[in-house]
Formats: C-alpha cells, structure tokens, sequence
C-alpha cells in the first residue's frame, strides 16, 4: 500500500490538466508541511510515497536544470524552496519510501513533439530527480500524451508516436542503472502494470504476469499501447512479471478541490478498496492530495487515520496463530518433509510447499478452541512465483466441511471477507497449481464493523 501525492499549480487554479501557461507565481502554499502529509500516511500504514514532481502542465517542484518554469520562479520560500527534497526527507524520517512521478507530457515546454524534448528535457529531468534524492522505489510513467498546449507560447496541438517518440528503451535503461532498484510502472510496466481503471479495481483472478497487448492482439512493450481492458487480470502463464498496480484518489479528482472535501472516501470505502487490490495480490496507491495550505485537509487525515485504525483493529491478531497445520494428506510422501506446516507465527520468508512434483494439497488448521472469524488470508511465497491457480477454504461446521472461500489466483496476497464463521478446524485445499504450491502466509481474523461509510 502506497500513497500518490498530486500536487502543482493546478492545486491553486483548480484544475485536473493544467494548460502550460499557468504563471509560476500561482504556486505558493501558505502552510505547506510534508510531515503532517508523509506522517499521516505513515500511521495509516502506507509503506511508500509517489509524489507529481512534474504533471502534464510542466512545472517542475523541484529546482531544475532544465527548464524555468520550476518552483524558483515562485514566490513559495522566496524561490529557494525544494518540495521534491522536502517530501523525500519526509519520508526518510517517517519510514517509508520514496517514488517519483514525471510526466513525459509536457504541455509547458517548446520542445515538447521535437526529439530533443527527450533528450534534453525529460531524460534529464529523471536523471535529476534519480540521482539528487536518495533511494528511489518507484518511476511512475503516466500513459496520457500529446493534445493541446501552450508549448512556449505555440498554443497548438502536438501529436507524438507513442511507439517511437520517447525511445523508452533508452530511458529505461537509464533507470536501471541509476536507480537499479525503482520499480517502473506504465501500462505495460516494465516493472508493475496500471490496473487498467482509475477505480482502484484489480482483476478477480489476477496474475502477476502479463503479456501486454494491443486491441488488435499483437504484442506491445511501449506506455500508452496495451489494451488497458486486459489489465485488470493480466495474463495467466504470461510472458513477464508485471503485477498489478491500483491506482485511485481519496477524491473525485486527483488534486485537491474545495467543493470535493465532502466527498473524501471513508474507512469502510477505503477498506473495500483494500480488498479488492491488496486483497486479489495488486498494490494499491492511493491519491490523497494536498490542499492551497500545503497540507492534507482534516476530513482526509480524519478518514486516513480510521482506515489505519481499522486494518489494525482487522489484522491486529491473527486468530490462527498458536494453531497446529497437520498437512499429512499429501500422500504417498515423507511426512516429515510437509509437517509441522509453519504458515503462521513462522519467519515471513519461510514457506510452506509440496514436494516438486505434487500440485494439488491440503492443509488441515486446528485452533486450540472454536474461534470466529470473518477473514481469510492466504499468502503464497512470491519469490517463487505465483503458482497456486485454484484454492478453497473449508470450515469444520456441525460435523462436516463446508467451503467458506475460493479463489483461482492468490499471489502476493489473496484476502477473503466471509460471513462469520465460529470453528476450531478450517482445511485450505490448493486444487491446482502451475507448480508445487509454495504458501508463506495463513490468517483468520475478525474484522470489527466499518466505522464509517
Ligand atoms: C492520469 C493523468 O492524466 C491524471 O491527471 C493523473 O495523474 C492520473 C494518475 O493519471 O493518466
């Protein structure tokens, strides 16, 4: 789970696209504070942030070599300011990572449809920003490009090939030997793929790996190309790993509106969220941006802090802890190579798999009393792979075994929300697999009633 921050001078004209043309002395937050914003993150729980160091408009918040239509010609700290370097201690303070997001678009800048654009400008600019800020985790490249703009003074419309243009081979390159370990998203990653929708809604299965594909069917490897509708799901057995990413905002916008601050999603809306991307083995990044003072307003901080309250009210205690795993069914092989199963309590990177050549199993959990419950969380151990494609959870309930949840896909992690269930005995079945099943990860838990809407 990580936290998007947009914010520019759209902030201030309230806008979602800026034009190009915004005068820098438009940016100038009268309060702005990045441990009120990286802090409240932190206490919800987001391991990492990704601010818009330069959106589609073209300013920069950082002082930059490569163009003046940056933070120094606002009045924000006199022209001396750094929001970039700001936001990055921030979260070196608070624990958690840091990401950038720079728009290949650029509806400020001349350049912008010329080559040089990208040789001069946009490379640049990562370069900059990837070299200047401590330990990047993540590149984000967004997939709009080309339409109309000031570009200079030209007000016109450039079109560029999303093919060719930005030769991404060469800037992803670069990322990879500045910042060798900054995951890169677009909607063909290389890294992590865009879900596919700005709902925050990852497929139901969905495979880490993708193979990127066009409408007509032919493969493509460059942002902007893929036929978005196949991303939710991606592509079971696909040519590369390119797990989910959910991208969605707090809001209706992506920046910060006044007349949106009564339409901040609350903890029960953010945990169905949460279900529905960490939940089916994506990330979810979630937008919370910052308002003219620079700061988070109190009904998202207020709605933050209750969705953290609520994931460690859910998660807290993991029910399944203290429990015996009794995988003796796996038959006909050395019981002592499969038991006792550690999948809870166990070192996070220990797992719990079949021998090679065995893909079907079964896990028997008994708890030491009956226990209720109404969550189910499956991990499988992700750096082998995401192998598991068909699992059922059975419950132990008046004498026989009733399923409770299934799924095709887990991953990373697949989370089930069920009735409550009161037992002392839940059987997991991994009924297919690509490969001998390799699980790291069981939890029951109660999840207490939403607090809000
Ligand atoms: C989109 C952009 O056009 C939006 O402004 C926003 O940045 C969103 C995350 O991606 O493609």
């Amino acid at each position: 789970m990580n936290a998007f921050v947009h914010f520019t001078i759209n902030t201030f004209t309230d806008r979602e696209w800026g034009e190009g043309d915004e005068p820098p002395r438009l940016f100038n937050p009268t309060d702005f504070d990045a441990d009120q914003i990286v802090g409240t993150f932190a206490d919800a729980g987001f391991g990492g942030v990704i601010l818009t160091c330069k959106h589609h408009d073209g300013f920069c918040l950082w002082p930059t070599e490569t163009t003046a239509h940056s933070i120094e010609a606002s009045p924000w700290r006199g022209g001396k300011g750094d929001m970039v370097r700001e936001i990055a201690d921030a979260a070196t303070r608070h624990g958690v990572r840091f990401g950038v997001y720079v728009s290949p678009w650029d509806r400020n800048n001349a350049l912008y449809g010329t080559p040089e654009y990208v040789t001069e400008v946009y490379r640049p600019q990562l370069r900059e920003l990837l070299n200047n800020y401590g330990d990047i985790f993540e590149v984000w490249f967004d997939g709009a490009n080309g339409g109309t703009g000031y570009y200079g003074g030209a007000n016109e419309e450039r079109r560029i090939d999303r093919q060719t243009y930005y030769h991404w081979d060469k800037t992803w390159a670069m990322v990879r030997t500045l910042a060798p370990n900054a995951v890169m998203f677009s909607d063909v990653g290389p890294g992590c793929r865009w879900i596919g929708n700005e709902r925050g809604i990852a497929g139901d299965p969905c495979w880490a790996t993708y193979t990127p594909r066009g409408p007509d069917g032919e493969e493509r490897s460059a942002p902007g190309m893929s036929d978005y509708r196949q991303s939710p799901t991606g592509t079971r057995d696909g040519a590369a790993w390119i797990p989910g990413e959910c991208d969605v905002s707090i809001r209706p916008g992506w920046f910060w509106h006044e007349n949106e601050n009564d339409k901040v999603r609350g903890a029960a809306n953010l945990m169905d969220l949460y279900l529905q991307s960490v939940g089916r083995g994506a990330n979810l990044l979630l937008n919370v941006p910052p308002d003219r003072r620079g700061c988070l307003h109190e009904n998202d901080v207020a709605n933050l802090h209750a969705f953290g309250e609520h994931l460690r009210a859910t998660f807290g205690e993991n029910l399944a802890i203290g429990a015996t795993f009794d995988a003796s069914d796996v038959r006909g092989e050395d019981p002592d190579r499969y038991g006792p199963a550690r999948l809870v309590d166990a070192d996070r990177w220990s797992a719990w798999t079949t021998d090679d050549n065995v893909r079907t199993a079964e896990v028997i959990v008994t708890l030491s009393e009956p226990r209720t419950f109404n969550m189910i969380r499956l991990r499988e151990d992700i750096r082998l792979g995401q192998r598991v494609r068909g699992v059922s959870v059975d419950a132990w309930v008046d004498g026989t075994w009733s399923e409770v949840a299934s799924a095709e896909s887990v991953g990373a992690s697949r989370i089930w929300r069920v009735g409550a269930v009161t037992t002392d005995r839940v059987r997991v079945r991994v009924t297919e697999a690509a490969a001998c099943p390799a699980l790291s990860d069981f939890g029951l838990y109660q999840e207490p009633l939403p607090a809000s809407p």
